[in-house]
């Protein structure tokens, strides 16, 4: 049976770069979600994230299945608390907060979301999740309470990095949090992937197709996208119109 964790981990020994859009439900345009969708199509993404800060899973449950209609890539859920689980996605990423020592987000949300992922066919890909100083308060940082990871303090990051790991995530995700002023500093990217087996996604404040290129070269395994996106759905496809 091919799993995405398992797909991901082909990709990384073959040393390809993935690429993940992250939908916001709350900010979906209804309207628009078809030329929303042709645009993902479009694009070199490769896998799609879905978080925010939305309470409503009636509302997610709908996108994800529109979304499915049209789109085959892989869908994960990227939640903020237990709350935004549908058993319409493919995937979650069950998040840790490891920079962070708020107990709600190292344990007391997951411990709420079993009986909800019990109740779903959900692949559940534990992620070791790192908060980075990034310029200016984050949604995460608001929401979780805690304080993000020093932006130059790369031995600590590393660090944080190698608990997750022997923790047994399967992922390490650095996150400088969505619309970051600045992103994850590169030479971070690079000693933590340099310190890890297991693969390493990266978002936050990347708004450029350059710095997602920088991040692959850096080490980063996965490039997560968001607010560039949302802000313009040619992002990835500079050169192409929308049809309105
Ligand atoms: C946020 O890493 C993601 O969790 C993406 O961030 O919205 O800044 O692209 P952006």
């Amino acid at each position: 049976m091919t799993t995405i964790y398992s797909d991901i981990l082909k990709a990384k020994a073959k040393n390809e770069k993935l690429l993940a859009i992250l939908l916001d439900p709350d900010k979906i345009v209804w309207s628009t979600l078809e030329d929303l969708i042709s645009k993902i199509n479009l694009s070199p993404a490769t896998h799609i994230f879905i978080g925010g800060s939305l309470v409503k899973t009636t509302i997610l449950d709908e996108l994800i299945v529109r979304l499915k209609q049209k789109i085959t890539l892989p869908i994960v859920l990227f939640p903020g608390n237990p709350s935004q689980i549908s058993a319409e996605a493919d995937a979650i990423l069950f998040l840790s907060l490891i920079s962070g020592r708020n107990p709600d987000y190292l344990i007391e949300h997951q411990v709420n979301a079993v009986p909800i992922l019990k109740k779903t066919n959900l692949e559940i890909i534990s992620t070791g999740y790192i908060l980075i100083e990034s310029g200016s308060e984050t949604a995460v940082e608001r929401v979780s309470k805690t304080k993000p990871l020093d932006r130059n303090n790369i031995n600590y990051v590393v660090q944080t990095a190698q608990a997750g790991e022997m923790s047994g995530n399967k992922l390490i995700y650095l996150e400088a949090g969505s619309g970051a002023k600045k992103a994850v500093p590169l030479e971070m990217i690079k000693k933590t992937a340099e310190n890890l087996a297991i693969p390493l996604v990266v978002g936050g404040g990347i708004i450029a197709l350059q710095g997602i290129e920088n991040a692959y070269a850096a080490g980063a395994d996965i490039v997560v996208i968001g607010t560039a996106f949302e802000k313009d759905i040619n992002f990835f496809n500079p050169n192409t119109t929308t049809n309105d």
